[in-house]
């Protein structure tokens, strides 16, 4: 064990103790703590070896007396310190995340989880959105603003970007290359093409004539923050949001082999150069060659063509069995964004969306779609401005006056109903009843141990009026984990009940993710694709809730709202008599 993960963990203690405070002689070990933690971090020698050495006492090490030394020894041999556990048996583990923020120290994190209950990020973010946080003793409106700061710079350190900060900056990037004269493709690969849920980095593939001095025009793009390399045919560079960015510059002949290459994965590339190898080829990202002759290079489906493959689509490029699938001719036919017809997860200002059912249904129908559900929240997200009883029955009244006024679209009355701590919903069956569709989520009590969970969403979905679970594990993209729980238990409970689950395409939750649309579809479900839309804007996050899918795997058969209005219906779990 090195020095540095021994004073982190004497870092730990030390706030642990701040936070607790249940100790009489509390500051006074505190100070011990971080006093040792300094000394040992800059300790010439490692305490490992001096601990090993019959001669040496660690005591040695200023800062460290007979208490100390015994708890380093502890750690070197069991990597454990029994202190430390039972401490934090008293507090949840996750309430240590917030001492990442920079001006959150252990005494604000005490404050919030004791004034607030606040015991992770996400509480910390929902408290400061909800300006809960400037009431306390020593905050303010400023200092809530510094946390939300905070929290965002957080977020970024994590080195990547949720898909659609990627796709927007692809997009922006774009349009200032296609500027340059000359310019033909402008093409998005990586990650980014492969509809990844996240982004390491963006890589953009440029095609033309006379390109000369388009790394010139490049680095002119006004959120530009730093220059990394700058050569003829790449140019990359980092953006103001700390996103490194690849631009690479082609010659037509090898567009294909080179959009194939740079979109990868890598390990679909390895797999394919392998497949070259066999048959006596070399496949780069300038062309499968013959010796030094191309054979293939100027389009994907000439490449996969010469491999004796049909063309991939780039979402399954995973070398998770696609080259099996294609060589076998199994590939699925996968769902496409136009085959969408509507959309059943979305708010209103009835609860915390923005607007009214007519402009939700006049946007959807500018999409094509041929119905909507709505789905406010019931009365439990209080912080979403959840509709109690009576506000319920008051939103289908006016969703189903709606549904009379604007023609061209079905409007179903719907809401997003709690799945409360216990399993119960947050309505009783004489208000469920009245919805055309029932949606039932988790949003509250989310750090249940997982068996609990497990029983909790399955006792939800027994609920006879559950028709579609939305997003099913609770997790946010670079935020948040899905909940513990067993997955095979509630997938096969949705099954036998006949409940469909949600793929949230909202990119800050893309939940169900494409492992689990996967396993979804192994078992032969169907799933929704949903945008849990609070503007109308957001219906066009189904986009990313169709990449998802097509990386599960999913073809259009298995998505419902591909499906027009009555066969919809027809196959959702039927209603109570
Ligand atoms: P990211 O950026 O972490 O979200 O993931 P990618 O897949 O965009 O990875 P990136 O940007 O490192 O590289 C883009 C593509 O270039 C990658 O998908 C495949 C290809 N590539 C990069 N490095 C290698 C390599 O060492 N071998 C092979 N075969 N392909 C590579
Ligand atoms: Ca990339
Ligand atoms: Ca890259
Ligand atoms: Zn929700």
């Amino acid at each position: 064990m090195e020095n540095r993960e021994i004073a982190a963990v004497f870092e730990e203690i030390a706030n642990v103790i701040r936070i607790l405070q249940d100790d009489p002689k509390w500051q006074f070990k505190a100070v011990a703590y971080e006093r040792a933690k300094r000394s040992i971090e800059s300790y010439p020698e490692r305490l490992e070896d001096i601990a090993r050495d019959p001669n040496r006492k660690l005591t040695e090490v200023p800062g460290v007396g007979a208490d100390l030394a015994g708890k380093i020894k502890e750690l070197i041999e069991t990597g454990k310190c029994q202190y430390l556990e039972e401490r934090l048996q008293k507090i949840p583990r996750s309430l240590l995340d917030l001492l990442q923020l920079q001006s959150v120290g252990p005494q604000k994190v005490r404050l919030f989880y004791q004034k607030l209950n606040i015991q992770n990020l996400d509480d910390l973010e929902a408290a400061a959105r909800a300006n809960k946080l400037r009431e306390l003793p020593g905050m303010s409106a400023k200092s809530e603003e510094n946390i939300l700061k905070a929290l965002e710079a957080l977020r970024k350190a994590s080195g990547r970007f949720r898909l659609d900060v990627a796709d927007k900056a692809a997009e922006e990037l774009s349009s200032h290359i296609r500027e340059f004269p000359g310019v033909e493709q402008v093409t998005p690969a990586g990650s980014l093409r492969r509809g990844r849920d996240t982004i390491g980095d963006l890589d953009l593939l440029v095609t033309g004539r006379q390109l000369e001095k388009l790394p010139d025009h490049l680095l002119k793009f006004p959120r530009l923050s730093q220059v990394l390399a700058k050569g003829a045919d790449k140019v990359s560079f980092k953006l103001a949001n700390s996103m490194q960015v690849d631009v690479r510059i082609l010659a037509p002949e090898s567009y294909g082999a080179a959009l194939m290459y740079f979109t990868g994965s890598k390990e679909h590339n390895v797999a394919l150069r392998e497949r070259a190898k066999k048959r006596g080829w070399k496949l780069s990202e300038y062309g499968l060659y013959e010796g030094d002759r191309v054979i293939a290079g100027r389009t994907e489906e000439d490449v996969y063509q010469k491999l004796g493959l049909p063309w991939i689509p780039p979402e399954l490029r995973e070398n998770t069995g696609e080259i099996e699938a294609a060589e076998a001719g199994q590939l699925p036919a996968l769902v496409e964004l136009s085959d969408i017809r509507g959309d059943l997860q979305m708010h209103t200002s009835a609860s915390d969306g923005h607007n009214s059912v007519e402009e939700m249904a006049a946007a959807a129908k500018r999409l094509g779609y041929r119905y909507i559900l709505i789905t406010d929240h019931s009365k439990a997200v209080t912080i979403a401005n959840g509709l109690d009883e009576k506000r319920a029955l008051e939103n289908i009244a006016r969703i189903r006056a709606a549904r009379k006024k604007v023609k061209g679209i079905e409007i179903w009355a719907g809401a997003e109903v709690d799945i409360l701590g216990d399993g119960s919903l947050d309505y009783p069956d004489d208000v469920l009843r009245q919805f055309d569709i029932v949606v039932a989520s988790v949003h509250s009590r989310m750090t249940q141990p997982g068996e609990e969970m497990t029983k909790r969403l399955i006792k939800g979905l027994r609920n006879p009026y559950v028709r579609i679970l939305g997003h099913p594990t609770g997790r946010y993209v670079l935020r948040r984990d899905p909940f513990q729980f067993d997955l095979d238990a509630v997938f096969n409970e949705a099954k036998k009940l006949g409940v469909i689950l949600e793929v949230n395409a909202s990119p800050e939750r893309l939940d169900l993710c494409d492992r689990h649309v996967k396993l979804v579809r192994d078992r032969g479900m169907k799933v929704i694709i949903s945008t849990d839309a609070h503007r109308p804007e957001h219906l066009a996050f189904m986009r990313y809730g169709v990449l998802t899918a097509r990386r599960g795997w999913m073809d259009k058969q298995h998505v419902l709202n591909t499906y027009p209005p009555e066969k919809l219906l027809a196959e959702l779990r039927p209603l109570p008599s």
